[in-house]
């Protein structure tokens, strides 16, 4: 009888842990990373990447890294979603994992800017 209380006890203490460690984990949950690659490749690129997404409602850290071409971004995912993010950058041209960039805005670029091999010339 003895064993059962103290097997019932320690169950309780468990999952009471438990419920305990969702509750604390809600506030750091909110905010979210994401690494997205991305067509921007040189300064003018991250200077207008890092502008646009920056501003974005709900986005609190914006970094692109011009090597690796992955923008990483530090957003609250109860005021924006990466789908956002990722459109956002497509519309000033650049692409953004699957979100390919509007191609409109693409030759709008300056030339440096440019996808290498440009989007035309490799049809
Ligand atoms: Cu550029």
């Amino acid at each position: 009888m003895k064993k059962i209380t103290l097997v019932a006890f320690a169950l309780t203490f468990i999952a009471s842990i438990n419920l305990f460690a969702q509750t604390a984990d809600i506030p750091v949950s909110k905010i979210a990373v994401i690494q997205i690659k991305t067509s921007g490749e040189c300064d003018m690129c991250k200077t207008k990447i890092e502008n646009t997404i920056g501003v974005m409602k709900g986005v609190k850290k914006t970094e692109l890294d011009i090597p690796s071409q992955i923008l990483t971004v530090e957003y609250n995912t109860q005021k924006t979603t990466a789908e956002k993010i990722k459109k956002a950058i497509a519309e000033i041209g650049y692409d953004a994992d699957e979100v390919k960039a509007n191609n409109r805005v693409v030759k709008k670029l300056p030339a440096c800017c440019q996808p290498q091999p440009r989007p035309e010339i490799q049809k």
